[in-house]
């Protein structure tokens, strides 16, 4: 390259070359660059180094990283066998029977999932769980599941860490053949915040089961039995795997005033999904709000109404939940839902290594290599350095949680969502005004996609000064968000006891709302026709083939998928590159390495970024194993 810009330089041409000409002469260095993955990788890195990650708000300069350390396995050893192996032998129902016979609790470890979602606004990326997860897999196979996939985490993957969910799902069971793989299911939202067509959903299961999922968890955010039947139903039709169907919890049970999500309704809910197929009930506490003593009762009155195994999840928001854990365990659940210690507590869940610890000695003891566990926290906790801008700011449990009773999984959004409104330092007034919303809406289970509905109302109402009484008494002149007439038309289904009606009738004006199930209103997706259409449009800029993955991708979130594409065809495989990087671009006289596939690593080191020209582009210069090689950027400043 080189030679050929020396070559081809008019100086040169012309005959007039002076000794000082290289040296004088720097744009002989500038190589241009092919477009291939190094190419395109490097192209990312001088963008980010020049203008930053549109992603990446409040950077500190020279904030200082650790290195995560990977505990130690035996790489050439097979893995150990675990639960996986166990269901493939067993199948579905003589699992579940197995499971109900154990008599140690078993344990979920949601790091990958629930727990990053919950404190990191979703960000964590493949290349941060790939690190550990061969290792995790053969240091703890005794571990009952993993949650990797599923609510928040496949449109954030798409969206701002442009990572296909789907390449996440493989890798991640390449390395970890041995483990049940767990995902959480929107019932009929899918993996988003809408209805999709039911046979979206049902070749969505059926794909998230081919490519590594083996619980699937299916909830509906208004506990509609009717909404999660479908699921349940693909789950036991089209896949090997457990269909377990949630009661998203809510309130207080044993608050005499709460009449109605009441013990009554939760055991009379865990017996409807018993009798819709689920193999397995899971108390889905999204918000934490089950304390120790309704977990005895809870559990206790559970385990006398169902004989499928039951397996409890919270969010540890008031620093509560660990009790909640003791009481639930010594009331017999099957299964409990924790995080690595590093990205475990308050809007997560609770310690696996305290949990672990607690039990230790006691009749349902279950032992696990403490010393060992504890590295991964270790690794969690060095690692969630890289994605401090990413903190949702709360710093200790809050009894506030059983007021507002907003779920782990939203606030570490909602607040980002507040800030940016201008609204950062009204964030009391919108937390006081989710649970007035709540109580407006007639007190609803909120949890993905109902909560978010109460939380945009919610921030609407604190952006406009609005109160309950101005909706109540003026409301016909007010034009409420479109979630919230959505929500009132039946788009997420029928609340319990039905919607407030007066309410009703102000907030959809002359709309006429429904009754049955969305999905009954939608149009099946014709695969045969749509599919052939969607590969013909995306085909030029993959590098592979088009799979029906990527399709469902595309169904569920078109305009994500669309940019995504945009994204790989300009940068390449964005999963390769380390954390640091993607999020805070190269600092100068930096050196990485990239493996851009096994056996193929590149070395890059940022040299230089120019000052702007006249018209504000910068020349980036780079050295690539060895080779000088420049990009231009357009200073976005
Ligand atoms: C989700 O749907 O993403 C949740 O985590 C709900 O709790
Ligand atoms: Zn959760």
């Amino acid at each position: 390259h080189f030679l050929q810009n020396v070559i081809q330089h008019p100086t040169f041409k012309d005959g007039k070359v002076t000794v000082n000409f290289i040296q004088n002469t720097p744009s002989l260095f500038k190589i241009k660059l092919p477009q291939d993955r190094t190419s395109k990788v490097v192209k990312f890195l001088a963008e980010i180094s020049v203008n930053g990650n549109p992603d990446v708000k409040n950077i500190e300069e020279n904030k200082i990283f650790r290195t995560p350390k990977v505990p130690k396995f035996r790489a050439s050893e097979t893995h150990p066998k675990g639960t996986k192996d166990l269901l493939t032998e067993l199948g579905p129902e003589k699992f579940c029977a197995w499971l109900k016979d154990e008599k140690k609790i078993h344990f979920t470890d949601t790091t990958m999932r629930d727990a990053h979602q919950s404190l990191l606004a979703t960000r964590m990326r493949s290349f941060d769980m790939l690190k550990v997860a061969e290792s995790f897999a053969k240091n703890h196979p005794n571990t009952f599941s993993m949650e990797v996939w599923g609510g928040a985490t496949f449109d954030v993957c798409l969206r701002f860490l442009h990572e296909s969910p789907w390449t996440r799902l493989r890798e991640l069971r390449k390395a970890i053949p041995n483990i049940l793989f767990q995902m959480l299911l929107r019932g009929s939202n899918g993996v988003g915040y809408k209805a999709y067509p039911d046979n979206v959903i049902e070749k969505f299961v059926e794909k998230s089961w081919e490519n590594g999922v083996d619980i699937f968890r299916i909830f509906d955010s208004l506990n509609w039995v009717k909404a999660m039947e479908p699921s349940i139903n693909y789950v036991r039709n089209k896949t090997g795997g457990i269909a377990e169907a949630a009661l998203s919890y809510t309130g207080d049970i044993l608050d005499v005033n709460q009449t109605k999500y009441n013990l009554k309704y939760y055991t009379q809910l865990a017996k409807d999904l018993e009798n819709a197929g689920a193999h397995m009930i899971a108390i889905k506490d999204m918000a934490g709000l089950l304390k120790p003593y309704a977990a005895t009762e809870l559990v206790t009155a559970l385990k006398d109404t169902v004989n499928v195994p039951i397996h409890l999840h919270t969010h540890d928001t008031s620093s509560l939940q660990t009790a909640s854990y003791l009481k639930a365990i010594e009331a017999g659940v099957d299964v409990v839902d924790v995080a690595l210690s590093g990205l475990s507590g308050l809007t997560s869940q609770p310690s696996f290594n305290a949990v672990v610890e607690m039990m230790k000695n006691q009749p349902r003891a279950h032992e696990f290599d403490m010393p060992k566990l504890n590295q991964f926290s270790n690794f969690w906790e060095d690692t969630r350095e890289l994605y401090y801008p990413f903190e949702s700011g709360l710093k200790a449990g809050t009894a506030e949680i059983y007021q507002h009773e907003i779920p782990g999984g939203q606030y570490s959004n909602l607040r980002p969502q507040a800030t940016a409104l201008g609204l950062a330092d009204r964030f009391d007034e919108v937390k006081k005004m989710y649970a007035d919303v709540n109580k407006l809406f007639g007190n609803l289970i909120k949890v993905t996609p109902s909560s978010k509905v109460v939380g945009d109302m919610a921030i609407f109402m604190v952006t406009n000064n609005l109160t309950t009484e101005d909706v109540m008494e003026r409301g016909e002149e007010i034009s409420f968000p479109d979630s919230v007439i959505s929500f009132f038309m039946g788009d997420l289904g029928q609340p319990t006891g039905g919607f407030p009606k007066k309410l009703q009738k102000i907030i959809l004006k002359n709309r006429k709302p429904y009754t049955n199930r969305p999905n009954a209103h939608l149009q099946p997706v014709d695969f045969d026709l749509e599919y052939q259409a969607f590969k013909k449009k995306f085909q030029k800029g993959f590098t592979r083939a088009i799979e029906m993955e990527d399709f469902l991708s595309y169904t569920l979130y078109p305009k994500v998928f669309e940019q995504a594409h945009e994204n790989y065809k300009a940068y390449g495989n964005l999963a390769l590159v380390p954390t640091k990087n993607f999020f805070y671009g190269m600092k100068l006289r930096e050196e990485i390495l990239i493996e851009l596939e096994p056996g193929k690593t590149v070395i890059i080191k940022l040299l230089s970024i120019g000052i702007p020209n006249e018209v504000g582009m910068r020349t980036v210069f780079f050295k690539v194993n060895g080779e000088n090689r420049f990009v231009e950027i357009l200073d976005k400043s």
